[in-house]
């Protein structure tokens, strides 16, 4: 029987006693005892009714168990969708009910807030927390460590991750075995992963850097995760001499160079440190090699695609430039307007092909052939040109999409609600830099009447909306800039308010007339 994603990444490891995460305790997990816990987690998916090929949701903390629900998914085949913990019910249903997943998994104590959610969706609901704990993990206890692997092939789904899209409604990008496998092969040999490495492993697992990159990388090689519940600067900082590697976004970067304590002594045992999921600042590459002497590889991805290119392992590193594309990758730089390449040098949209490609958005064949063309080339919406080395340099986004810290918040889902306020007649959500995110969402109310009462705004983001996508501020106006043909200029207000935190974040709204 054959299950690729099963065969390559957790199969070689069943009974090994060699590590596979370290915890922030001391504690330190086996490979071996991983996967008998995966295996009993197996059972449960399959007890409560799931086959292969059904979804299985999960807003879970950060934990080993966690990731074993993705390791059980790929016994069973059943479709894994981890979902950020940020997101609010109301988020959480749209994706619940999209996806048509038949068994949801959230913590202990979002229990309650989450069953009404989950019923109104029709998918079963129980509980997995932190520290191993809740309805699933008691459930796991009495099932058998043994599990008959379902039968899979390349062609079929491993994961759904939900990518928010230009119109405000969320998309369920369909990655395949093949997808993660190729990609997770390909990094593993660029980035000359082994199983002498140990990944300081500080992000995210639901989203493509933390859970496919970091991880699949890691058990292709046979290395080791130290698993921080999150990036918290001290901790990383406290483990980063047990460590070979690290993965992160920028933020990471331009925080451990705050930190007073971060020098060259601490970093002596990286072999490579990775940067990527939102552009990194040449100044940021600059001081890190002065500070600790590495020069940080960047590379540049998305969920659609995992990763398409990186900066060379042993070739020059260049900031502010994500490299060549990878092997197995083609990559062309279009005219927006028409598609057709550029003459080498010029700007245009990144276009992607290769097993690394997505299958398409679930249930949504308009918005896959619109991104996906005829030939097989996914249209990124990332704005770049190539160098007459082939090295890629991103220089912006044709996609109005704000990365803030890492995470996406797109202009158009939170325009949508500010919209519908009292005292709103329209809104403009703009990117505005910001010294820690990178990027900040800045919100620009257009006054109706005696306009909004931005406090009321606040309390229904704090309801039904992420914390991250949040506006770092609100500022009313009469009107927005627009141009001849009456085209709002969201350029023109980033000009206008790339200061804005530029010191510190304001309290309270201001007004502008
Ligand atoms: C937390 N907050 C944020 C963010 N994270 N707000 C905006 N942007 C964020 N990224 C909220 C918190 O809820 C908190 O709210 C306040 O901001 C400050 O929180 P703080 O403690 O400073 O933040 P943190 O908890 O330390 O988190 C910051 C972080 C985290 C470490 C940068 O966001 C993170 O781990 N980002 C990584 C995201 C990631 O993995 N992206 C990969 C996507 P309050 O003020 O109410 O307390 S995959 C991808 O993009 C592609 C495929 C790729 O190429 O990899
Ligand atoms: P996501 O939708 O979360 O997969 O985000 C993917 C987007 O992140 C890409 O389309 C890029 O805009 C951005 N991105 C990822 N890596 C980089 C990078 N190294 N430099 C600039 N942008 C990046």
């Amino acid at each position: 029987m054959a299950n690729p994603l099963f065969d390559k990444l957790f199969a070689p490891h069943i009974g090994s006693a060699a590590p596979f995460l370290f915890l922030p305790n001391g504690k330190r997990i086996s490979y071996g005892d991983f996967l008998t816990k995966a295996a009993q987690f197996a059972n449960v998916i399959r007890a409560a009714g799931l086959e292969a090929g059904d979804r299985l949701a999960v807003q879970i903390e950060k934990s080993p168990e966690a990731l074993a629900v993705y390791a059980a998914c790929a016994i069973t085949g059943v479709i894994f969708l981890p979902l950020n913990t940020a997101y609010a019910p109301a988020e959480v249903s749209y994706f619940l009910s999209d996806s048509g997943a038949r068994l949801f998994l959230c913590d202990p104590e979002k229990y309650d807030a989450l069953t009404p959610t989950a019923q109104t969706s029709g998918a079963s609901i129980m509980t997995l927390g932190s520290i191993g704990d809740g309805s699933f993990a008691d459930a796991a206890k009495t099932m058998p460590a043994q599990f008959k692997v379902a039968q899979r092939s390349e062609d079929d789904l491993a994961a759904f991750l939900y990518t928010s899209g230009t119109t405000g409604r969320s998309k369920g990008a369909m990655l395949s075995q093949a997808n993660l496998l190729s990609n997770a092969n390909t990094l593993t040999q660029l980035w000359q992963f082994s199983e002498r490495d140990t990944l300081l492993h500080a992000l995210p697992i639901f989203h493509t850097h933390g859970l496919f990159v970091a991880t699949n990388v890691t058990l292709l090689a046979g290395g080791a995760m130290m698993f921080l519940p999150k990036f918290d600067v001290d901790q990383v900082i406290s483990d980063m001499t047990r460590c070979t590697a690290m993965m992160g976004v920028p933020t990471f970067y331009t925080r451990l160079l705050e930190h007073p304590e971060f020098d060259a002594d601490l970093t002596q045992h990286i072999r490579l440190f990775i940067s990527g999921s939102a552009p990194m600042l040449s100044e940021t590459h600059t001081l890190f090699e002065a500070r600790t002497g590495h020069k940080v590889l960047e590379r540049y991805g998305m969920t659609e695609t995992n990763m398409n290119t990186s900066n060379p392992y042993e070739g020059e590193r260049r900031a502010g430039s994500v490299g060549f594309p990878l092997p197995g990758v083609e990559l062309r730089i279009t005219d927006p307007d028409n598609g057709l390449p550029v003459p080498q040098g010029e700007i245009g949209v990144i276009e992607v092909r290769g097993a690394n490609v997505f299958k398409g958005y679930w249930n949504m064949p308009e918005k896959t052939a619109a991104e996906l063309r005829p030939d097989g080339f996914f249209i990124t919406g990332d704005l770049a040109q190539m160098d007459r080395d082939g090295y890629v340099t991103i220089v912006g986004r044709g996609k109005d999409l704000i990365i803030s810290g890492g995470f996406n918040i797109y202009p158009k889902e939170i325009e949508m609600i500010l919209d519908d306020q009292t005292g709103v007649l329209e809104s403009a959500v703009i990117s505005v830099p910001h010294i820690d995110m990178g990027e900040a969402a800045l919100a620009i109310l257009v006054r109706k009447g005696d306009g909004p009462d931005v406090e009321n705004i606040k309390s229904l983001m704090q309801r039904d909306v992420a914390r991250f996508k949040h506006p770092r501020d609100y500022i009313i106006v009469d009107e927005l800039p627009r141009n001849t043909m009456g085209k709002v200029q969201k350029n023109t207000m980033r000009d206008t308010y790339a200061d804005w935190f530029a010191s510190s974040v304001r309290t309270k709204p201001l007004i502008l007339k």
